[in-house]
């Protein structure tokens, strides 16, 4: 009945949105909007909390039409007019920011919650002017000066809208509501083992560029290729047809390419390049210059394939030393988003000897994708299909597919983006098949470069003394890396079976242990058998680690996790307290045993691939 409710709510909201003033569109991404000329909204926005959504519906649930409407962000004219809500006189919380972690009283809130800032803007004739979501968790409407722009639907990646013909010299006024409600055919679904921290997460930016402008490109090698660039230039704009320049000073390369009436150019050359690696993170001054526009990125250059069970960096095999990561901010509560959140995460895993992180388990800011290509950390990016999903809903598919398509685009000319991933621990059946393949194909299509994995769940067999588990699940055929998420000694078994066990695949393919670990509170003590102690985790890891060490066709590891983090469902008073305290240091940056475990076999593979 509440599921109900809940679903009559969401689509009468549609029903506001798209019937009374037409779909309004989100804009295609702009891409690198740190090189355009921009302008921060970031700081304090006034905030209304809204757990009845009364900003946007009346007492019979329909659509609000007059000013009552919170986007309208009107004033009373008049000492009688009643008007019950007031943003100016409203508290204030910091964009970027989840609203969880701001506000005490905000710590378990889900719904509504509605920001105002204000601006002015004197735009030039000649531009045009976009505003830039990095993200907002999860459904954001989003208003200016009482008319809405759009909607986006997914809390981990970025829209934009533009406003060029709506802005204002002066006074301007951006609404957004942000909803961040769970519900059963969404993605992430009902159920998740992290935070759903709600609210504008990622920073909001004005962006102003050329009529005609330079909105996306892709610079990056050719699939096995050292030598040959291969990829596009897409304008944006009235005037399509125009000379695009590619330069690499450093290289000493330049050339020219047309685009074509749809304002692309495919562009493809040789060029003599280091390779980006971790030991040599080496990048490259890129300009691409039209007629119209230009911009700078700095792009590193790297082939990734698979082959029989090896990764190929730049065409040798690799051993993926790596690390899970949630996007929390690392010494004080709440989502990361800036480049120090990054770089502190990122020097964590280091030190513990990874050349690799899994961004577990939807698709982090873009910072920390930037701060990877600078440090010389591989990247698995995921999207939120997660556990539960509904299969069989074309809706929950399409949410899914765009979310993966607005991660690829964001992020596909940062070399340290190795591997994609599809889906986390999802049950095998017909539809789920589907659904994965659909995505997987997706992946390939969109961008034929990187790898493609999930992280699966296997089948064990006991013969007599000996435990067997084994890689099966439908959909490894259609991936490049085999993904497997393991909890022997935690949630299965005791830690001292792993010396029982033997991995076996059906496929020819690089396997990576995508998570193993267990639990342990910080500065808790007592034997090797003793639940939550850093000596039970520190254990687990000496176990799994001779375990994983017996897998022929094991070419990556990244155990759960990195730093413990809010999980709404570890409600173990004294121990978790609201935490996952699966993690190798505490969210005030303290590491636990088991942390030097890790280190140490890192640094054994490590000194074995350098002999
Ligand atoms: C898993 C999930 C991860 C959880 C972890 C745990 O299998 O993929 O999201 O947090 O186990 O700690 O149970």
């Amino acid at each position: 009945m509440i599921e109900l409710r809940r679903h009559l709510r969401r689509f009468l909201f549609a029903v506001l949105f798209f019937v009374q003033f037409g779909a309004a569109q989100v804009a295609p991404l702009i891409a690198n909007i740190g090189a355009r000329h921009n302008t921060s909204l970031d700081g304090p926005w006034h905030v209304i909390v809204d757990p009845y959504d009364v900003g946007a519906l009346d007492y019979r649930a329909k659509p609000l039409k007059n000013n009552n409407a919170f986007f309208k962000n009107y004033k009373p004219q008049s000492k009688s007019e009643l008007v019950e809500y007031d943003f100016d006189h409203s508290d204030q919380l910091n964009v970027p920011g989840d609203w969880n972690t701001q506000r005490e009283s905000l710590l378990f809130y889900e719904g509504t919650l509605w920001y105002k800032q204000s601006f002015d803007y004197p735009q030039s004739a000649q531009s045009r002017l976009f505003v830039h979501f990095g993200a907002a968790n999860y459904q954001a409407d989003v208003y200016l000066n009482g008319e809405p722009l759009g909607r986006h639907e997914g809390g981990f990646t970025p829209f934009d809208f533009e406003i060029t013909d709506r802005v204002r010299p002066q006074g301007n006024f951006l609404v957004v509501r942000v909803n961040d409600s769970r519900e059963r055919s969404l993605v992430p679904a009902l159920t998740t083992d992290w935070w759903n921290y709600g609210g504008i997460t990622r920073p909001v930016t004005l962006v102003e560029v050329p009529q005609t402008f330079i909105q996306d490109y892709v610079v990056q090698l050719d699939k096995g290729s050292t030598r040959n660039i291969k990829g596009w230039v897409q304008l944006s704009g009235p005037k399509l047809q125009q000379r695009i320049t590619i330069r690499i000073p450093e290289a000493g390369f330049s050339q020219e390419f047309q685009t074509d009436a749809k304002g692309r150019a495919d562009v493809s050359f040789n060029a003599h390049l280091a390779l980006w690696s971790p030991e040599n993170p080496k990048l490259y001054k890129v300009e691409i210059a039209s007629e119209t526009d230009q911009v700078t990125e700095s792009i590193g250059f790297r082939s990734i394939e698979a082959k029989g069970t090896d990764i190929l960096l730049n065409g040798e095999p690799v051993f993926l030393r790596g690390i899970n990561l949630h996007e929390e901010a690392p010494l004080r509560p709440g989502r990361a988003w800036s480049d120090d959140d990054a770089k502190t995460l990122l020097t964590w895993a280091k030190e513990l000897g990874c050349n690799f992180v899994r961004l577990a388990h939807y698709p982090h800011n873009e910072a920390m994708l930037r701060m990877a290509d600078q440090m010389g950390v591989m990247v698995w990016a995921e999207v939120p299909v997660y556990w539960n999903i509904q299969w069989e809903n074309p809706q929950t598919l399409h949410n899914a597919e765009n979310q993966l398509q607005e991660m690829i685009t964001r992020d596909h000319n940062r070399a340290a983006l190795i591997i994609y991933s599809v889906a986390n621990e999802t049950p095998v059946n017909d539809a789920r098949n589907r659904f994965l393949r659909q995505l997987i194909q997706d992946a390939h299509a969109t961008d034929p470069t990187r790898l493609v994995s999930a992280a699966l769940q296997n089948r064990e067999y006991v013969q007599g003394d000996r435990i067997r588990i084994s890689i099966e699940d439908p959909i490894a055929n259609d991936l490049d890396v085999l993904g497997n998420n393991e909890y022997i000694g935690w949630y299965t078994r005791t830690v001292a079976d792993a010396d029982r066990i033997d991995w076996t695949s059906k496929y020819n393919k690089p396997l990576i242990m995508s998570e193993f670990g267990g639990d342990a509170r910080f500065g808790y003590h007592g034997d090797s058998l003793t639940r939550w102690s850093e000596e039970y985790q520190e254990n687990l890891y000496q176990h799994q680690i001779a375990m994983l060490k017996r897998i022929p066709f094991l070419r990556g590891t990244t155990p759960w996790i990195l730093k413990d983090f809010r999980s709404p469902r570890r409600t173990l008073p004294g121990i978790e307290d609201y935490f996952n305290r699966k993690g190798l240091v505490t969210e005030h940056g303290e590491k636990k045993k088991a942390f030097f475990v890790l280190q140490k076999f890192y640094r054994e593979v490590q000194s074995a691939r350098l002999r």
